[in-house]
């Protein structure tokens, strides 16, 4: 049995040393000193030993198992550590390498002109208001003067979507719902940033969904001069300092008086160029003064309060500013046009 034991401790540690990974020294761990393994096969013949004898195998039974565990134990870490050496080896990545570049977004241009529109006007105490985009014909229409047969309520200009409910056609409603919901009470300072909608055919200069920025100042003693100096302000702020800006009166159905606004022509200072057709000007805006009719509708006493109101297309802004020549620009997302505005 000693014999048979030291052969179990030779043949042991020679398969220890070839063992080439973990799966095969596992293998030789089961066979060796696995329940059912060599050590045991031989412990099981020791019912035939002397008394005298059996302490004596019994121990070197005992020490060949432990130099056989000690190997395994030892050759289990060098395998573990040639196994993270390869792995290091495969998985090195070089630092020198130049890193990937991340695309980086930001705001659309629009979304950059009418905030920067919202900036200034918030600067001078108006509140930002927003409203629904499906309004009643009530706010979109009737609370604005808009009388039954205005050319503006017909089907060709208005997404119906019921008798009672459309698209709004202007951000109009969200300054009379404002309105309204002051109670007679002034004073009423608003912007009135958002979508609108129109049953336009798309082309360069037209969309059937654009955007809109509104103002609405009411008050008591609100005066014509008070709309030309928050335009002027506005004009000076969105094209410079050098231009300068003309009303010309016009006719809204909301405003009485109405006007449009001009500002001077960056081309040609006023001489007259091929950008503002000859005239030296360019328009910019609508405006006037809130109409008595809107604002007892809206619960105001128009003995008492007067406003102005004013309404611009930021696209329009937008591609007078930077030479847009296509509104569907902004709306096809093509990423060479926006990245041409990143950060403006
Ligand atoms: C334009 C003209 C305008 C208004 C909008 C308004 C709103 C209320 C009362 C009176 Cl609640 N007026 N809005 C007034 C004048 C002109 O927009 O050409 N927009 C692109």
């Amino acid at each position: 049995m000693k014999e048979r034991l030291k052969e179990i401790k030779n043949e042991a540690l020679e398969q220890i040393q070839s063992a080439a990974d973990e799966k095969k020294l596992q293998d030789v761990r089961v066979y060796f000193l696995g329940k059912k393994g060599q050590i045991t096969e031989v412990l099981k013949g020791m019912g035939k030993l002397s008394k005298e004898e059996r302490p004596v195998i019994g121990q070197l039974a005992n020490e060949v198992r432990d130099e056989i565990t000690e190997a395994l134990e030892s050759k289990q870490t060098k395998l573990e550590q040639a196994a993270l050496e390869q792995q290091l080896k495969e998985e090195s990545i070089d630092v020198t390498l130049p890193g990937r570049p991340v695309q980086a977004g930001g705001p659309h241009l629009l979304r950059n002109v009418i905030r920067n529109i919202e900036d200034l006007f918030t600067s001078m105490g108006y509140a930002v208001a927003e409203g629904p985009e499906v309004e009643t014909d009530f706010y979109n229409f009737e609370s604005l003067n808009l009388p039954k047969n205005h050319p503006a309520r017909d089907m060709q200009d208005t997404f119906f979507i019921t008798e009672e409910l459309l698209m709004r056609t202007q951000t109009s409603p969200v300054q009379a719902r404002t309105l309204r919901k002051h109670e007679g009470q002034g004073p009423v300072k608003i912007i009135c940033p958002g979508k609108v909608y129109r049953r336009d055919t798309d082309d360069a200069t037209h969309s059937h969904q654009f955007t809109q920025i509104e103002g609405l100042y009411v008050d008591e003693n609100i005066r014509m001069s008070d709309l030309k100096g928050t335009l002027n302000t506005f004009a000076k702020h969105m094209f410079g300092e050098d231009r300068a800006i003309r009303l010309r009166p016009s006719f809204f159905p909301f405003t009485e008086p109405s006007v449009e606004m001009d500002i001077s022509c960056k081309i040609c200072h006023g001489e007259g160029c091929s950008v503002c057709k000859g005239s030296g000007w360019i328009e910019i805006l609508g405006a006037g003064m809130v109409h008595p009719n809107v604002l007892e509708m809206a619960g105001f006493d128009s003995k008492k309060y007067s406003g102005f109101a004013f309404g611009m297309g930021p696209e329009r802004i937008a591609m007078l500013k930077y030479g847009v020549e296509d509104i569907r620009h902004f709306y096809t997302n093509d990423v060479r046009f926006l990245k041409q505005f990143h950060g403006v």
